[in-house]
């Protein structure tokens, strides 16, 4: 009886023993995937252009809004709105004498008119016969 308590006891003894085995972790962490950055800078543009705004006389005055405009060289996009019963444009002649642009001539609404201007002295006025003599006219500087 006793012999058979020692037994079990030796057994429980070695049983004990365990097994030093640690489990190593196996670390699969996978590498951040790198998202190449699309830098869309924008590219500075040389040339440059400017938006004018011009409004003839609402009342039906021949007169526009402004006798002197302003505008940087490269592509000039004047804005003309005329709200007045009369029709009118906007035509733009350089320093020569040359013209350069016109928009149509037109009575009521806003007509848009892109030219290509560069640095000098420019004149804009109504070519309506009588009109630039009646006090439709401006310079444009652009620089
Ligand atoms: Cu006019």
């Amino acid at each position: 009886m006793l012999a058979l308590l020692v037994a079990l006891l030796a057994l429980a003894g070695c049983g004990s023993s365990s097994s030093g085995s640690s489990s190593t972790a196996a670390s699969t962490s996978a590498p951040a995937e790198t998202t190449p950055a699309t830098s869309t800078s924008t590219p500075a543009t040389s040339g440059g252009s400017s938006n004018v705004k011009l409004e003839a006389n609402p009342e039906g005055q021949l007169a526009y809004n402004t006798k002197s405009l302003s505008a940087k060289a490269g592509t000039v996009s004047i804005d003309f709105t005329n709200s007045s019963p009369l029709p009118h444009n906007v035509t733009i002649e350089s320093s020569s004498g040359a013209k350069v642009g016109a928009t149509p001539t037109f009575s009521g609404g806003s007509k848009s008119l892109s030219v290509n201007l560069k640095p000098g002295t420019y004149k804009f006025f109504c070519s309506v016969p009588g009109h630039r003599q009646a006090g439709m006219e401006g310079t444009l500087t652009v620089q």
